[in-house]
């Protein structure tokens, strides 16, 4: 199995989290994303979404999608779940994990960014409101949602979820980005919790192999 990824991907780093919680090896093949790798002719015959993650498995299948490619691993790799069997609670995990993959992400992505900067020829603090905005406003209704439906170690209980897998480099990108984060405690103790554990340490960016600080 191939993963291609960048290492300050958030969406690489949800299925980062996914295969290391799962056990499951995966050859790291690094694409640049800041010197666009994705864009290029080569990778985007792999991907023609032209991002990251990309999964090749054993039978050179490729597969684009962070949540697809998880949803692929949870069927190839049922042990341990990523989702709970539980109906409610599994659309609730799927809910908070779809309010950061497209509520959130979308809007902040950096092909976005880039057309803010470039076409739009927004100023540097202009894409920086931008930036916060979206976040601040889905970390508040993923804050509201921890709370309405209470949480523990994780966002759902005791073990962790696709949703995991999502918020925690959701929250890394807003410490990465300076925002202010105080206003979403459970999210953050969900976040701090995530960060001791073993399989969530093994993926994040400065365990790649492309990481540069
Ligand atoms: N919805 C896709 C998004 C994939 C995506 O666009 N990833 C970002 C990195 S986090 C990317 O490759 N961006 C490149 C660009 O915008 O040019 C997923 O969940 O996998």
């Amino acid at each position: 199995m191939h993963l291609y990824s960048f290492f300050n991907s958030s969406t690489s780093y949800r299925v980062r989290i996914a295969l290391a919680i799962k056990g499951v090896k995966a050859d790291y093949k690094g694409i640049d994303l800041r010197a666009g790798e994705q864009r290029s002719e080569d990778y985007r015959a792999l991907n023609p979404a032209a991002g990251v993650p990309w999964l090749v498995d054993d039978q050179g299948n490729g597969l684009g999608q962070s949540l697809a490619i998880i949803d692929y691993l949870e069927a190839l790799y049922p042990e341990p779940p990523l989702l709970p069997a539980e109906p409610l609670l599994r659309a609730r995990t799927l809910e908070l994990a779809n309010l950061i993959a497209c509520d959130i992400h979308p809007v902040n992505n950096l092909r976005v960014r880039k057309y803010l900067a470039n076409e739009l020829a927004l100023s540097e603090e202009q894409q920086e409101r931008w930036y916060r905005y979206w976040l601040a406003e889905g970390l508040a209704a993923a804050e509201a949602l921890l709370q309405r439906h209470g949480f523990g170690d994780y966002c759902f209980g005791d073990t962790p979820t696709v949703a995991d897998c999502c918020l925690v480099p959701q929250v890394a990108n807003g410490i990465r980005t300076n925002c202010d984060l105080t206003p979403y405690p459970g999210v953050m103790a969900v976040y701090h919790h995530c960060q001791q554990q073993p399989a969530f340490q093994q993926a994040a960016p400065d365990q790649q192999p492309d990481y540069k600080p």
